[in-house]
């Protein structure tokens, strides 16, 4: 059952973004999405298909205006510099991250629309459990992106608790999809060697070997946001934001998952210690189970069988 009717979506480009505003248009109809980034949609077909309109996250006033004029009823967002990138320009990633957040918090509060934001693993820090990680537990990251996540979680929270405004949020994983690559993750490299086991039949990886992430299927986190953004308010004891997760895996298993089905392939490490430090921060594998019972969290991809999808809706594009 859908019960948004007009959403505006903040970095509709990105990753999420460009499959999630497909996703929108297939359930509320072309215009039932205003698309919005900071750049134009060239060459994205799917976001260029329906309403586009041009914002600076930064400009409160222009998103404000933006979501009116629509008369949305969601704020979906998404616009953020992601972990590797926040941790070489910090100021930017505080700046971005957390004004952009306020703002459309605060388009939400005006206009009474319910809101969706993210928040990702690297809210975590060296101090939290590592294994089966708890919903509520130690979170003392150490990076720029982390501190955001938590900050922009206790926001959410607020906002909801204060003012009323109906905010939820997961936790994602790294996300894995063959339409949009993702721009300066920490989780990347599982998405960079599906593009060059096709390519090459080789990679070098720039995450040490036995550096467990939670890692997540592109279909099975639209999914999710669309479940949660739609799930029953009185079931939800949590709200920002829900620990989800769909695999956990160390860059030895994703090889040996593509060598079912390329069996040459190779893989080898050159590891960046910028990122391995990031990755090294991070839990070994969080725990879904109040996402599960609160709203009714299933991902249907586990490592193999997103291995093949993503080979072979991968060898058409490239
Ligand atoms: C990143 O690596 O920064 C993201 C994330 C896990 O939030 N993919």
């Amino acid at each position: 059952m859908i019960i948004l009717k007009k959403v505006l979506i903040t970095g509709a480009l990105g990753q999420i973004g460009s499959e999630l505003v497909e996703r929108l248009r297939k359930d509320l109809g072309e215009n039932g999405v205003i698309a919005t980034d900071i750049r134009k949609p060239e060459g994205n077909q799917t976001v260029e298909s329906g309403p586009f309109e041009i914002l600076d996250v930064n400009d409160g006033e222009a998103m404000l205006d933006i979501a009116k004029r629509n008369n949305v009823d969601t704020i979906i967002h998404l616009a953020a510099l992601l972990s590797a990138v926040a941790e070489q320009k910090p100021q930017l990633a505080w700046n971005l991250n957390m004004k952009g957040l306020y703002n459309a918090l605060e388009t939400a509060r005006i206009l009474n629309a319910k809101f969706f934001s993210p928040s990702s693993i690297g809210a975590f820090g060296p101090n939290t459990p590592k294994n089966n990680t708890p919903q509520d537990t130690i979170m003392r990251p150490t990076t720029m992106y982390g501190v955001t996540k938590v900050a922009g979680e206790l926001l959410e929270d607020y906002y909801f608790t204060k003012f009323g405004v109906d905010t939820r949020s997961v936790r994602f994983p790294g996300l894995i999809s063959y339409k949009t690559l993702p721009g300066g993750g920490t989780t990347d490299y599982a998405v960079d060697i599906y593009y060059e086991a096709l390519k090459k039949k080789s990679y070098t990886s720039f995450i040490a070997e036995g550096t467990q992430m939670d890692m997540m299927y592109m279909p099975d986190a639209i999914d999710a946001v669309v479940k949660l953004l739609n799930a029953d308010p009185s079931r939800l004891i949590h709200r920002n934001s829900f620990n989800i997760t769909a695999m956990s895996f160390e860059p030895e298993d994703i090889k040996k998952s593509i060598q079912k089905i390329i069996p040459e392939f190779k893989m080898d490490y050159d590891v960046d210690p910028d990122r391995q430090k990031i990755a090294d921060s991070w839990p070994n594998s969080i725990d879904p189970t109040d996402a599960q019972n609160e709203w009714g969290f299933e991902p249907s991809y586990d490592l193999d069988k997103m291995s093949k999808d993503m080979l072979d809706k991968l060898k058409d594009r490239i």
